[in-house]
């Protein structure tokens, strides 16, 4: 089955929250955002402002009815600055204008004194001023302290990873509209309609039940719109609370680019011990988060951080440290994997030190220490149903890891300009929310008199095919065709209480919500069928939409069945509600079993690397991917290779700069690099590892939109690979992103230069 949505966009069909019609009476939002990274905030002069043609109210923290917070783990996020402004971008008010162009232009008479206080970029600057955003989080497995000493070698280092622009193509938005009785409807571009809810009411001092928020889709999410589509959701829904109008706000993509929050950018101390035979035998590693000025989802971040410090390893002691440090930049957030990558960054960087240093292959060690069967992680879940191994050593097979190398080796023999590197990548990624209760869906089936049916979930479709895999599971369950199904918005008055989509867990918790519903439904059909045509039940199926089992009249449908239920009172609606079974975790020791189950793979990535120039192209990054059993293979290849594409830019090609003041330098599509076309692998065949998937996958289909993302980590290490075949025996600092310019500083020796002065930049 195809994905539902492509045709509709490429037609220019599907709708977005900036392509709704507007709505007579509408007022235009536009944010003013604090043009210091630290201060006291001292006077606001909207005099001139409210002058301007077409500007109506301009909205301050004094104007929210209920409480000025937004904070989701930590009550400390206002909605509009108060008191205090923390970070450049921080909302400080709201322009409301018959025109987008009033409210933008009403910005620039807006006066602000402000006065300066200390600004704090740095997570490690922060952490030693105690600055930290919740106690430090440690997870501990048997004692490395006491191995150190058997250790055959032992080696130590600091790994830096950069922060990630989401880039989702549709900015942040929200369009919210005044009900009757005082409420709101908003329609709001977000992962997690409820947060938008939940929030909004919060913030407006009304229930929950008065906050209707509908999501048809998004163009794209990446975690940006987990919690980070709240703000602009609230603050369209104090706009048209207060204002009684309709109010529209979407954020332009430099205002997105330099207001909202992106991946942590961490800075990691690691020390790693190996027995003679490279088995690992102690990791230590300590994390430095820079989470921004709010806590946001940082303390889970830093958590998941934790769950994957070892990546796909089993080492017997471990001890991993977290300190979610807050700095005076936008609050970072969800970034697809949710800290994972980071993580696991910092364990490949020691293996890599360790493989550079005593001169073998890093592919030896990680092989060696991969885990197995009922391996413990150090959160004390087992690895069960491990693919591990098996996905490495079929990557092995198939793509013939000994050749590769001999390749690569014989074409840097030939070319002195030009050289190629190689890394092998494994993965191992948890799924499930690591906060139990949230691994919790819903869904909402209508079966109508036509045969029709109408399914709501808590699923936010964001290009990732939620919604074609939804009706599939609809489909395959009630045994009739795609075609009859429609997946309706999502919407909290029709499905409650809902997680964000996020986590990669959404198609497996409102999958198997539906599965639940609609196998009710068909449960009642059948008893129905039974009553109508004297059957006896056992035994008795529905399949491909007409055929009952014998005794049925010959010219039975589908269509007929459901009708003539309706008649005889039958309820043909159905709620489904799943619960992720087996699953605790306490975060005081730190032990449990977090996760339905782990996803598994292994990457070659080949890189070409031009050493005069410092630029590079990826030959090849050849996969093979534990999918399960793929319930949808076009769609599911689609998330590795978009997956595994921008884990690649995140390693290699994107670079965001924030100044000493806080300001975001990087802060538009011309100083800020994505993957294009040109960075995409030339090769990316992808294999999908043979196994029976998981029982806690929807149709044993496991879960697939996180855990391609680290692959791309595979491709900082085969550009060092390339630059040791151009300089060997040089050791890069462990710094990602690897860009063209750092390339070609790593590939020649230092030469003394003048410090380069930052340009002076005005606020
Ligand atoms: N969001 C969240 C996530 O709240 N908890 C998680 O564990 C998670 N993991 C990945 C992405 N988003
Ligand atoms: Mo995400 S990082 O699963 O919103």
């Amino acid at each position: 089955m195809n994905h539902l949505d492509p045709v509709r966009h490429v037609r220019g069909e599907s709708q977005y929250v900036d392509d709704i019609p507007t709505q007579r009476g509408t007022l235009h939002a536009a944010v003013f955002e604090s043009p210091l990274a630290h201060g006291k905030l001292l006077s606001l002069d909207f005099s001139a402002a409210l002058e301007q043609p077409g500007v109506v109210r301009i909205l301050t923290a004094r104007d929210i009815p209920g409480e000025n917070q937004i904070g989701g783990i930590v009550p400390d996020e206002p909605l509009l600055a108060e008191g205090h402004v923390h970070f450049r971008g921080q909302p400080v008010a709201l322009v409301l204008a018959d025109t987008e162009h009033q409210a933008q232009a009403a910005l620039a008479f807006i006066k602000v004194e402000i006065e300066p206080l200390p600004v704090i970029v740095d997570p490690r600057v922060a952490a030693a001023q105690g600055e930290l955003i919740v106690p430090p989080r440690t997870f501990s497995l048997g004692d490395p302290s006491a191995v150190w000493s058997q250790c055959a070698h032992v080696f130590e280092g600091v790994a830096e990873s950069g922060g990630q622009e989401h880039l989702y193509i549709e900015t942040q938005g929200a369009y919210a509209y005044p009900t009757e009785m005082g409420g709101l409807r908003i329609i709001s571009s977000t992962q997690g309609p409820t947060a938008v809810q939940r929030h909004t009411a919060h913030v407006l001092g009304i229930g929950m039940h008065q906050v209707e928020v509908d999501v048809t889709r998004l163009g794209g999410g990446f975690g940006g719109k987990e919690d980070q589509a709240t703000v602009w959701g609230a603050l369209a829904g104090l706009g048209a609370f207060v204002a009684r109008r309709p109010v529209k706000l979407v954020l332009d993509r430099m205002a997105d680019m330099r207001m909202t929050g992106k991946r942590h950018p961490y800075s990691s101390d690691f020390r790693i011990g190996l027995d003679a035979d490279l088995r690992i035998l102690a990791y230590e590693v300590t994390f430095y988060q820079n989470a921004g000025a709010a806590a946001d989802l940082s303390p889970a971040v830093l958590e998941r951080t934790l769950f994957h410090a070892t990546n796909t390893y089993f080492i017997p002691n471990v001890t991993a440290t977290a300190y979610s440090c807050r700095t005076n930049l936008p609050p970072n957030t969800a970034f697809r994997g949710f800290g994972g990558p980071q993580g696991m960054f910092v364990m490949e960087s020691a293996i890599v030190k360790a493989a550079e240093t005593l001169g073998v292959e890093p592919s030896l060690i990680q092989r060696r220490n991969l885990l197995r069967e009922n391996d413990l992680f150090s959160y004390r879940q087992p690895a069960e149903m491990c693919n591990a191994e098996l996905s490495w050593d079929t990557a092995d097979q198939i793509y013939d890891l000994e050749k590769s190398r001999a390749e690569v080796a014989a074409f840097n023999a030939q070319n002195e300009q030009f050289k190629k590197g190689l890394s092998v990548m494994p993965i191992c990624f948890g799924i499930s929310f690591t906060k139990t209760p949230m691994n919790q869906a819903r869904a909402l089936v209508h079966i109508y008199t036509d045969g029709s049916v109408g399914i709501s979930t808590g699923a936010v479709e964001m290009g990732q095919g939620v919604n074609t895999k939804i009706a599939q599971v609809a489909a395959q369950t009630l045994g009739i065709s795609p075609s009859r199904i429609k997946v309706e918005s999502t919407n909290t008055t029709r499905v409650a209480n809902t997680s964000p989509s996020a986590a990669s867990a959404t198609a497996d918790l409102n999958g198997k919500a539906t599965q639940l519903a609609c196998q009710v439904l068909l449960e009642r059909l059948l008893q129905h069928a039974c009553l109508e045509y004297t059957l006896n039940y056992e035994g008795l199926e529905i399949k491909n939409e007409q055929v009952l089992a014998a005794g049925v009249p010959a010219d039975t449908t589908w269509e007929k069945l459901v009708s003539s239920a309706y008649w005889k009172r039958v309820n043909l609606t159905e709620n489904g509600h799943y619960a992720t079974p087996d699953l605790h975790f306490d975060p005081v020791v730190n032990q449990g079993y977090p996760f339905a189950y782990h996803v598994y793979g292994t990457a070659y990535t080949t890189v070409t690397v031009d050493c005069l120039r410092g630029t590079y192209t990826f030959d090849a990054m050849r996969i093979v991917h534990d999918f399960g059993e793929s319930m949808n293979p076009h769609i599911d290849l689609g998330q590795i290779e978009g997956g595994a594409v921008q884990g690649i830019g995140w390693m290699t090609l994107e670079e965001l700069i924030y100044n000493d003041e806080g300001r975001l330098l990087s802060n538009s599509l011309n100083s800020y690099k994505i993957p294009d076309l040109y960075a995409v692998p030339e090769q990316m065949p992808v294999h999908f590892l043979d196994t029976p998937g998981h029982p806690r996958a929807i149709l044993r289909s496991k879960a697939v939109g996180e855990p391609p993302l680290m692959y791309g980590i595979g491709a900082y290490f085969a550009v060092r690979d390339a630059i040791r075949a151009f300089r060997p025996g040089h050791q890069a600092d462990f710094s990602a992103p690897i860009t063209p310019e750092k390339v070609l500083l790593n590939l020649y020796p230092a030469k003394v230069v003048a410090p380069v002065k930052q340009p002076a930049v005005s606020a």
